[in-house]
């Protein structure tokens, strides 16, 4: 997640963006004086509005001799022989005081019931060979009893699913709300009625599971092997008053607002639709990361009101810290626990519920819904949100525990930082300072991606660029970085000052060809533009019913559009048909100000950011060949000319020999 849209106080937006931003010489120096403008605690703000949930009663003795009432349990499902075993369910309901447990072929622990009486713990003993089917649970107090249902899973078959990712996968980032409209019957859910308008860029749009799966064959045909998809937990159901803009309520759409993590939002679908896109995107060879979001909930979730612990949440609605942003404290040695105390336990955007991982109910919560979530859907990847703002023993704990049960899949934390040393910190494989590995395989690739927008959009140094990817040694694995030139959290490429199409198919011709795991943001393959958030999220052109054009095919796209299109498909061929750019080392042929050359096993990427043409002479020892022909086409065969191989670059072209 980036920056709210809510206005913040302009020195915390300062920070953000500063931190964001590549210069690092010139803005460290700025954002240390904002942070020490900023002591910890000193961005407190109470919360004075509330949402509309009726009060919990307390567990007065009157009501302890009620019948219990169980209205929901997490998880409702497990599996025999998993790694983890006893799962802890989290009962919800009402009259729990006192509750003890009677079940029948699995093994119940005892109760643990919260003050209120409205939660209880249970652990809950799988025996190894259990067959699938329900398991009732009985609880039972004084006043009475209830049943819990509870159902053990056959597992999913591991073959082509849990698969991970790597530097062989191109990854395609969606928007579920803002692709594909497959299902106009849930454009208008029961629960969430009257809050869906086109023409409001932070309302929903109608977007769906089931448009994804109608574009898979889209997706196979442009090239890409893998999608990850924002949040698809149940989110907030009606008009947020909490997170304002300008005065106005906003929605839910982009999914990072849960209000059930074991839920699937009832706009995108339901398990049996989530279900059906993960295996009929695996049957056309397209793996499928989810997006997760372990940091805070929506200020709409039930235990906003109603904790299962009294410390379930860093503070309270009524009190708490905002967020300050202040990533650096994280990574910096010399930083006090005091200082980073608001970037961890602060409210995002001082509205969003932050969850206390250091309760070890909600650190095994978390744990558990994440391996549900992988074990009833088959997924390949995860994609955590708002990485530095959690405690790192808890990824830790949390890295674990997936690799215990899923060792090939993978995860990438979203750090959105400029720093590379800040963004290094993080990957795993390597104790940090603080006696952690955080052992999470991937982060973004921000600092390349800033260092990108600056050359090929608004024209400066392609040096930057190169510079950028010489601080490789930062990185325990560089080859293991999601690289981009745009995400839901950026302005669109297109948008930003300077840009052509010419721009963003040499960006993409780099992107395509240095090392790392390319992500690819719907729409800039048809060079779509948009400004900041919410902006950046317009909705896909022909995705929706009574759009004026189908941009999903060849036919609907402007003949600029088209010439994105087609570049990128080529570009995704050409990665396809060479292992060598997937794989092979990055070897820095030749830097110059607007000159970029580089190798990767046999290939070798030329790259002019200039207005004019450029020759490029290399020494043909550095060379393992004479570079065979451009494979895009763009630019003529290479020359020998003595000891020296002569390429000609056209302008603000990329070619691949
Ligand atoms: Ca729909
Ligand atoms: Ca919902
Ligand atoms: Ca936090």
């Amino acid at each position: 997640m980036r920056l709210p849209a809510r206005p913040a106080p302009a020195r915390l937006v300062l920070a953000r963006l500063v931190l964001a931003r590549p210069a690092l010489a010139r803005v460290a120096a700025l954002a240390a004086a904002v942070a020490l403008a900023l002591p910890a605690g000193a961005a407190a703000q109470p919360v004075t509005k509330s949402p509309a949930r009726p009060a919990v009663p307390g567990a007065s003795a009157a009501a302890r001799a009620e019948a219990p009432v169980v209205e929901k349990v997490d998880p409702p499902n497990w599996w025999a022989g998993h790694s983890i075993n006893p799962v802890r369910l989290l009962v919800r309901g009402r009259h729990l005081a006192g509750a003890r447990m009677e079940c029948a072929r699995v093994t119940c622990g005892a109760v643990q019931v919260n003050a209120a009486g409205s939660y209880a713990f249970v652990d809950v003993t799988v025996p190894r060979g259990a067959r699938p089917g329900t398991y009732p649970l009985t609880l039972r107090t004084r006043g009475g009893r209830a049943e819990i249902p509870f159902a053990v899973h056959a597992a999913l078959p591991a073959a082509g699913r849990f698969q991970g990712f790597d530097a062989n996968d191109v990854i395609y980032a969606i928007m579920p709300d803002r692709f594909a409209n497959g299902d106009t019957t849930n454009d208008e859910p029961a629960v969430s009625r009257g809050i869906l308008d086109r023409r409001e860029a932070r309302r929903w749009h109608g977007g769906d599971l089931a448009g994804i799966r109608a574009r898979l064959p889209y997706l196979r045909d442009l090239g890409v092997t893998a999608l990850w998809l924002n949040p698809i937990y149940d989110n907030t159901n009606t008009l947020d008053t909490v997170e304002t803009v300008a005065g106005r309520a906003t929605t839910a759409y982009h999914g990072y607002h849960a209000i059930d993590f074991y839920g699937v939002e009832e706009r995108f679908g339901d398990m049996a639709e989530v279900r059906r896109l993960v295996d009929e995107a695996h049957a056309q060879g397209i793996k499928v990361v989810f997006d997760m979001v372990a940091n805070h909930t929506s200020a709409y979730h039930p235990w906003v009101q109603d904790s299962p612990t009294p410390t379930w949440y860093n503070g309270t609605q009524r009190e708490h810290l905002a967020n300050t942003w202040q990533g650096w404290t994280i990574a910096d040695p010399h930083s006090t626990p005091e200082m980073r105390r608001a970037t961890l336990a602060g409210w995002f955007g001082g509205f969003l519920p932050d969850l206390n991982q250091d309760d070890p109910e909600v650190a095994r919560y978390l744990v558990q819904n994440t391996l549900w979530w992988i074990g009833m859907t088959g997924i390949d990847g995860i994609r955590q949100d708002t990485w530095q703002y959690v405690p790192r023993p808890f990824w830790n704990r949390w890295m674990t525990a997936i690799n215990r049960e899923y060792p090939r899949l993978r995860v990438v934390g979203e750090v959105l930082e400029g720093d590379p040393a800040l963004n290094a910190f993080h990957q795993g494989g390597q104790v940090g300072f603080d006696g952690v590995d955080a052992k999470v395989q991937s982060m973004y690739d921000f600092p390349v991606y800033f260092a990108l927008r600056d050359a090929f959009a608004r024209g400066r140094p392609l040096r930057q660029v190169a510079l950028m990817v010489g601080r490789d040694r930062l990185y325990p694995n560089p080859d293991m970085l999601w690289t981009l030139l745009g995400s839901h959290d950026e302005p669109r490429f297109m948008s930003e000052e300077g840009a052509t199409t010419a721009g963003l198919k040499l960006a993409q011709t780099f992107l395509l060809t240095y090392r790392g795991i390319p992500l690819l943001y719907y729409g800039d393959e048809i060079a779509m533009p948009g400004g900041r958030d919410p902006d950046n999220r317009r909705d896909f052109p022909g995705g929706f019913p009574g759009d004026a054009r189908d941009a999903f095919a060849a036919g609907g796209r402007t003949p600029a559009e088209q010439d994105v299109w087609a570049h990128l498909q080529r570009l995704l061929r050409v990665r396809r048909e060479r292992a060598d750019l997937r794989t092979a080392p990055m070897v820095h042929l030749h830097v110059a100000d607007q000159q970029y050359v580089y190798r990767r096993g046999r290939s070798v990427v030329a790259l002019n950011n200039d207005a004019q043409p450029a020759e490029i002479r290399l020494p043909a020892a550095t060379l393992p060949t004479t570079p065979a022909a451009d494979a895009l086409a763009l630019c003529p065969a290479p020359r020998r000319d003595g000891e020296a191989v002569v390429l000609t670059v056209p302008a603000r072209t990329g070619c691949i020999f």
